[in-house]
């Protein structure tokens, strides 16, 4: 297989590889445009758990399929909670893929997370996707987060580090299965949206 050239990273976090200021402001308009079809097509919904608790964060997805949760647990699905299909997936969105995981197989799914200042992730695993061996690639858009990284099993030591607007991050390879979260957003780090917050979106090959 023939490698093509990579981007090289400011940063690797036990095995998880930070392309901090990937994105130049432009690009990041660019994108929160295009994010702004997808969610007049498919509007952000607050999901909620198997047990009925609501999550934090809104979301949404582009893509052949969606990531969501609901009582009946969570999934990838084909069609938003609303009943239409996914919008696809921008090419603004995709170049960033591109550019930071040229190996990896297209993406078909764009899961999309509004924090809101008060929002947060809990330590979870990414691993709903079919190819584990398939990389995640996530984007950070508007307010500074503090994204924590664990282990290949829940608890155990951790390290932080602080996710700013235009930074992309890969999990792949032995890191893939990493725990990780979101514990905190910082209110008015950034002034690209405009009523604040903080968007991330996550793309996988899901199927
Ligand atoms: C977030 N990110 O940054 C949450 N998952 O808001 C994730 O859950 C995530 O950043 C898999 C791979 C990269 C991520
Ligand atoms: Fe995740």
């Amino acid at each position: 297989m023939v490698k093509k050239s990579e981007l090289t990273p400011t940063m690797t976090i036990r095995g998880v590889t930070l392309f901090q200021g990937l994105l130049n402001r432009p690009e990041q308009v660019q994108i929160l445009e295009d994010l702004r079809e997808v969610a007049r097509a498919a509007p952000f919904f607050r999901p909620v758990t198997s047990r009925g608790q609501q999550m934090s964060v809104r979301m949404t997805s582009a893509g052949a399929v969606g990531w969501i949760s609901d009582r009946k647990g969570y999934r990838y699905q084909d069609h938003h909670p609303d009943g239409q299909g996914w919008p696809r997936i921008p090419d603004s969105i995709l170049a960033v893929w591109t550019r930071v995981a040229p190996d990896a197989r297209e993406p078909d799914s764009c899961l999309v997370n509004f924090y809101d200042p008060d929002a947060r992730m809990g330590m979870h695993q990414d691993r709903d996707e079919a190819d584990l061996d398939q990389p995640v690639v996530s984007i950070s858009l508007g307010d500074d987060a503090l994204f924590r990284i664990g282990n290949l099993t829940r608890g155990g030591k951790t390290e932080s580090v602080w996710l700013k607007s235009g930074d992309a991050l890969v999990m792949g390879g032995p890191a893939r299965l990493v725990f990780h979260g979101i514990d905190r957003i910082r209110a008015g780090s950034s002034q690209l949206l405009p009523d604040g917050g903080r968007i991330n979106l996550t793309l996988r090959v899901a199927r």
